[in-house]
């Protein structure tokens, strides 16, 4: 839409310009000074004030166009820019709506699941992109020139704007136009053009955790035991996802790609059915607060042999467990 209005606006200047043009250049040669003044030309005399002719026909002829040319423009752009202030009905697709914050000379960007990124914004091609832009310190301006978007970060505002990539497999720069201080001409970022498919996919995956437990040895806790539970809460929607020792890998990893829903924080609390060593206390449960972002991994070392100091019929169990191994 704006490389239209650019292109009609650039035509009809063109047209302008050379029509003006020509006719300063014609009228300069037709009246040039040829020497004597020729007979049929009634010149006025010093001190007569010319009386106007054909003029006045002109004057109002070249207002008349002036003004259906403005007039049209005006009216056409205006309707061009309220459907991209306000495209909500004319969208076919929904659009991926990203949070973009300006700070620290960088721009971060947060998808609808909850997966961050910062100065990569991954946009799926032929799908309409909604932003919504401010700023977590000072005034910043976020734009990309190739796909005219420009839209101001400021703290405390939300500014609203959308824009649709159409190449996949593209990169665009993401600039900073507003000057913001030492760190703003560094202030840049990619936009880069995914398939609609992969990028779906890409921003799932974003969505993975891999929980690790391990022996101080550095060996899969699975190994020895299997005993424990894993709850998983999302701090902001209360979700619940819970899980045991058999959910974990041979590693001793419990590797989550699909099951989250939404990023951001999560409780986690491990409880073990018999004591363990954890950062050096005695304990049945491991209470954590992790973020999940991106992809992102957490391993928990612990100590079994407070287990078998404790109990002897776990010492027989977990004796039993290193022997299966
Ligand atoms: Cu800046």
């Amino acid at each position: 839409m704006f490389e239209s209005i650019f292109l009609v606006f650039l035509g009809l200047g063109t047209l302008v310009g050379v029509v003006v043009v020509a006719y300063t250049l014609y009228n300069a040669y037709k009246y040039r000074d040829a020497g004597e003044p020729k007979d049929d030309e009634s010149l006025p005399t010093l001190g007569e004030l010319p009386t106007g002719g054909k003029g006045g026909k002109k004057l109002f002829l070249s207002f008349g166009i002036s003004a259906v040319i403005v007039i049209s423009l005006v009216v056409w752009t205006y309707g061009m820019l309220l459907y991209v202030e306000d495209p909500e009905d004319e969208f076919d697709e929904e659009p991926v709506e990203i949070e973009v914050v300006g700070d620290g000379f960088a721009w971060h960007f947060e998808y609808e699941n909850g997966v961050q990124a910062t100065n990569t914004m991954n946009v799926p091609a032929d799908q309409p992109v909604a932003i919504e832009v401010t700023s977590g310190d000072v005034w910043h301006s976020f734009g990309i020139s190739d796909l005219r978007v420009k839209a101001d970060a400021i703290p405390g505002e939300y500014d609203e704007t959308w824009f649709m990539a159409e190449e996949a497999g593209e990169e665009h720069r993401i600039e900073c136009f507003e000057l913001c201080g030492d760190g703003h001409s560094a202030m840049d970022g990619t936009a880069e053009v995914m398939e609609q498919d992969q990028f779906h996919d890409w921003l799932d995956s974003q969505l993975a955790l891999d929980v690790t437990l391990e022996t101080e040895d550095e060996e899969a806790v699975t190994n020895v035991t299997d005993e424990f539970d894993v709850e998983l809460v999302h701090v902001e929607d209360g979700t619940e996802y819970t899980f045991d020792g058999a959910d974990f890998d041979e590693e001793g990893t419990l590797a989550l790609d699909e099951e989250l829903e939404q990023g951001g924080e999560f409780e986690l609390t491990i409880t073990f059915e018999d004591t363990v060593t954890y950062e050096d206390e005695e304990t049945d449960t491991i209470e954590d607060t992790i973020s999940v972002t991106g992809p992102s991994s957490e391993t928990y070392t612990i100590d079994l042999d407070a287990a078998d100091d404790n109990d002897e019929n776990d010492d027989a169990e977990t004796d039993e467990g290193g022997d299966d191994e």
